[in-house]
């Protein structure tokens, strides 16, 4: 079954379940627009969960979902929440749903993880979830090893259930790309982060747009965690004492309360402004509506270009002039 069909969506594209950014304003516009828009439920508490809920159904009749970052310890709270709500979609992150499943199974919700490689996505398919995010380390936030270029024919290979591409995606070309690498369906971040919609301080939508393809950077690693963002001298000081093997506690003292502090203060240069490699290509502030509908026509017409590869009958002789 196609992922529009399976979610009841007229676009197949999700907006990136973002902690701290993707709430109702976004998620509802997203889903208003023909996409799946989805509720980032990291760093909510449950009361803030079923608030954001109630605020995207006000905004919307249509499918959306929240995104359920497994790191987070309130996550048996947050799934009480998403049930009591009637929210029939969940998409998972940063680790595995596999507790949850009997429950999710139980209440009619579909489950579609996101996942950084080859091994856990077929993991992922052996609990049975609907779907798969396969997420490149183009993309923002936390993120794995593997470019979404090779990571996406992989994992289409790999697994029979459907397949959505994520990590540097922004455009129509994108989403062609995606979709010739055995996706059937893409998810956006860091595009939707220059939105009218989104909630965000407007510096860091500034921040987004004025960054170039080499803006961003990964921090994090020597803590398992790698996070990508926007180069600052936040990022600076935190690589700088990574190099210096700083204990975890040193490094958190830059780090605690980072997303915040950009997101709601707008204080780009010591928050945490968590964006993809593809931040370069996003230039100007649009609506969603106009974000969704001109990606799609582009990749129409980049399909429809697409469609010949001309080969040569027969070898000639370079001449050269
Ligand atoms: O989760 C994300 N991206 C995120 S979460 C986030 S919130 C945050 N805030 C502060 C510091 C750090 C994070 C920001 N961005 N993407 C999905 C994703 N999931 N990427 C990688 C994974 C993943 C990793 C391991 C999924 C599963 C997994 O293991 C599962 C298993 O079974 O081992």
């Amino acid at each position: 079954m196609s992922i529009t069909t399976l979610l009841g969506i007229k676009y197949p594209i999700f907006q990136g379940g973002m902690a701290q950014i993707a709430l109702a304003p976004l998620a509802g516009a997203v889903s208003n627009a023909g996409g799946l828009g989805i509720i980032g439920s990291g760093g909510l508490t449950a009361d803030r969960l079923r608030e954001e809920i109630r605020k995207t159904k006000e905004i919307t009749n249509k499918p959306f979902a929240v995104n359920l970052m497994l790191m987070m310890k309130n996550i048996p709270e947050l799934i009480e929440v998403v049930i009591e709500e009637d929210v029939k979609i969940v998409t998972t992150g940063a680790g595995t749903p596999a507790p949850y499943m009997p429950t999710f199974k139980e209440h009619g919700i579909k489950v579609i993880p996101v996942v950084p490689s080859v091994k856990i996505a077929k993991k992922m398919e052996a609990l049975g979830v609907d779907a798969i995010v396969a997420e490149g380390t183009e993309a923002g936030g936390h993120v794995g090893e593997t470019t979404t270029m090779a990571l996406l024919p992989q994992v289409a290979s790999a697994v029979s259930i459907p397949v959505v591409g994520a990590g540097g995606i922004a455009d129509g070309r994108g989403i062609a790309a995606a979709f010739a690498l055995g996706a059937q369906g893409v998810q956006v971040g860091t595009r939707f982060l220059a939105t009218v919609e989104c909630p965000t301080h407007e510096n860091f939508k500034l921040a987004v747009i004025n960054a170039d393809d080499t803006s961003t950077t990964v921090t994090g690693r020597s803590l398992g965690g790698p996070v990508r963002s926007i180069k600052n001298s936040m990022i600076a000081e935190f690589l700088e004492l990574e190099n210096k093997n700083a204990s975890r506690d040193e490094l958190e003292k830059i780090s605690l309360g980072s997303l915040r502090k950009a997101v709601f203060e707008g204080d780009t240069d010591r928050g945490s402004v968590m964006a993809g490699q593809i931040c370069g290509l996003v230039n100007e502030i649009t609506t969603v509506e106009e974000m969704i509908t001109s990606m799609f026509a582009e990749a129409q017409e980049v399909l429809n270009r697409l469609g010949k590869i001309t080969v040569l009958e027969e070898e000639k002789e370079l001449v050269f002039a």
